[in-house]
């Protein structure tokens, strides 16, 4: 049978708006799965809930200027209550993430740094044992010098190939290039890999998100469930 994935999404992100309380700064994240939360906090604002939000793309930021959410930004509020975003993938257990298939994985890493909570909506065809089990990493790198870096990581031990739009470079929202980088396995310690990465000249940031979920919502076609990391609430 062939699962509606929206449907999940949607039920997902509905979850994770039930969160968001009054009077809160919200972190808005990017992607068809965040673009129902945007939806959703939308509707809740539509009937009196006061937020105000900071939205992790320019292609967010569009959607909920139209839909009505007010936005501020860091000028304004240096600590973000609670953030929700997608993700690519997520590993079960530590809910280590991958990010960065929308091209938005350095305004998202910025906006779950400064989040107090930082919750996850995935349905359950992103659950992986191992991350990088389907995904390449995407990897945020500068124009400039763009193939010394890639030469750079391949030395890393992965397979860089520049993303395209459209027959050109894909530009990110910081003008910069994404790097989608293959590992010949999956990664067994993603923490260090992140790190490695962001040593590299012309790195910017790369879409590992480690020890960063609060929770992780999993929408499957049978229910809801809610993953935390020990000892922490949603
Ligand atoms: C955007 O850069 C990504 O990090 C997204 O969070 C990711 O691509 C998830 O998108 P979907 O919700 O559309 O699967």
């Amino acid at each position: 049978v062939e699962v509606d994935r929206d449907r999940l999404k949607r039920a997902a992100a509905q979850r994770a708006v039930e969160f968001v309380e009054h009077g809160m700064v919200v972190g808005l994240g990017t992607g068809s799965t965040a673009g129902f939360v945007v939806e959703q906090l939308a509707e809740r604002v539509a009937r009196g809930l006061s937020v105000v939000a900071i939205p992790s793309s320019e292609h967010t930021a569009e959607m909920a200027r139209q839909l009505g959410i007010p936005l501020t930004s860091f000028a304004e509020h240096r600590a973000i209550d609670l953030a929700i975003d997608g993700a690519d993938e997520v590993a079960r257990g530590t809910l280590d993430l991958i990010k960065g298939g929308g091209g938005a994985l350095l305004r998202e890493k910025i906006v779950a740094a400064a989040s107090r909570r930082f919750i996850v909506v995935v349905d359950d065809e992103k659950l992986v044992a191992r991350l990088g089990q389907h995904m390449p990493l995407p990897v945020e790198v500068t124009q400039f010098g763009w193939p010394a870096t890639a030469g750079a990581i391949e030395r890393l031990g992965a397979h860089p190939e520049l993303r395209q739009a459209d027959g050109r470079p894909f530009v990110t929202d910081g003008g910069n290039f994404i790097l989608d980088c293959r590992f010949a396995r999956p990664l067994d310690d993603p923490g260090t890999v992140e790190c490695r990465l962001n040593l590299t000249p012309g790195v910017v940031d790369n879409g590992l998100f480690v020890a960063r979920s609060t929770a992780v919502i999993v929408a499957h076609d049978s229910g809801i469930e809610i993953m935390t990391r020990a000892e922490e609430q949603p």
